[in-house]
């Protein structure tokens, strides 16, 4: 029997060998160890009273939150601080950046931001839900931190990932060197590599998008939307329509089975609702390393200048081919 390879094996053998990676690996083992936990507080919130919302309070974007949303933040930035390979956080649940001013963490020379619970609206009924993150280098060490550090272009992720809290949990990563997924044995609380070097299908036959939101949406999307719903022997349609309402999840069911994944700007949002830094930077990037594309509409995601830390971005973003299709409605059609 082969065997089997842990994310840290793997990691140092294949993808990050050699010393100067040191630090880079050492800090996604600080985000793995969280994750870990965060796994094992969701798989006992019902028994443990820590579903529901968290004292009617809501984050900086209006969005309730919920106690886990609060758990797993705060099990995130403890990893990232005691492991003290990473010198601050931008988190979604905090309006501030995080600075670790430790001796040990003040001279490290990466960032992490992140969505510590993604879609944690579903989590009381049970429905996966994730953690997103992008890592980026800090221009100059010798400084100290503030948040210019943070502002930089997706195109300079160092890297990025989601775990996914499903039926399994599931940790996806790309360290600019393609994608690859490892799955955690419940038993010895472990992550194993589980799928080597992913590759997104160039197309697919599903879309997924919040179809309530139709007449909310510009002309351009509605009639890709009807073009999905049209029946056509050649190309397979009418496509089917999957969609979870958590991030991770409807992306990570593009990735692997191909599809296209749309959070559209509409009449209510002008922006769309996903954060550009911790929700759309590290999936474009993880869906670019698996041979797709994720555009905002008009440009690259990876190549918008942002301008805050939590600032939001319209995303259409998987298989090439219905991202290029969906590019031309846009550009044929009126997207105002
Ligand atoms: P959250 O950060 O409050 O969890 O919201 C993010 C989630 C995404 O996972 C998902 O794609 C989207 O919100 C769904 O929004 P909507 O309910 O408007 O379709």
């Amino acid at each position: 029997m082969m065997k089997k390879l842990t994310a840290y094996q793997y990691l140092l053998k294949d993808k990050l060998s050699g010393d100067k990676n040191r630090e880079l690996i050492a800090l996604l083992k600080d985000i793995k160890l969280a994750a870990r936990l965060v796994s094992k507080e969701l798989r006992n919130a019902g028994l443990n009273k820590i579903l529901g919302e968290y004292k009617k309070l809501t984050n900086i974007h209006g969005e309730k939150v919920t106690k886990l949303d609060i758990v797993a933040n705060n099990l995130f930035i403890n990893s990232l601080e005691n492991g003290g390979n990473c010198a601050g956080v931008v988190s979604e649940e905090l309006e501030k950046i995080v600075i670790f001013n430790n001796e040990v963490s003040k001279n490290s020379k990466y960032l992490v931001l992140m969505d510590p619970l993604d879609g944690s609206s579903n989590i009381d009924v049970n429905v996966p839900v994730g953690t997103i993150f992008s890592i980026f280098k800090k221009s100059s060490i010798k400084k100290s931190t503030n948040i210019k550090d943070f502002i930089q272009k997706g195109n300079r992720q160092v890297a990025a990932g989601y775990i996914m809290y499903g039926s399994s949990t599931i940790y996806v990563l790309t360290v600019g060197k393609g994608v690859d997924a490892f799955t955690l044995d419940p038993v010895v609380q472990e992550f194993y590599l589980s799928h080597k070097n992913i590759k997104i299908p160039k197309s697919g036959r599903s879309y997924s998008v919040n179809q309530g939101n139709f007449y909310e949406f510009p002309i351009a999307l509605q009639e890709y939307i009807r073009w999905c719903e049209q029946e056509d022997a050649k190309s397979g349609r009418p496509y089917s329509l999957r969609y979870v309402g958590s991030m991770v999840a409807d992306i990570h069911r593009s990735i692997l089975k191909g599809g296209l994944f749309i959070y559209s700007k509409s009449k209510r949002a002008a922006s769309g609702k996903l954060r550009l830094m911790y929700e759309c930077n590290p999936m474009a990037f993880i869906v670019e390393q698996a041979g797709g594309l994720a555009i905002d509409g008009d440009k690259r995601i990876l190549d918008i200048a942002p301008k805050s830390i939590h600032q939001k971005s319209p995303i259409f973003i998987g298989s090439s081919e219905m991202v290029k299709l969906i590019s031309k409605f846009i550009k044929s059609k009126q997207f105002d």
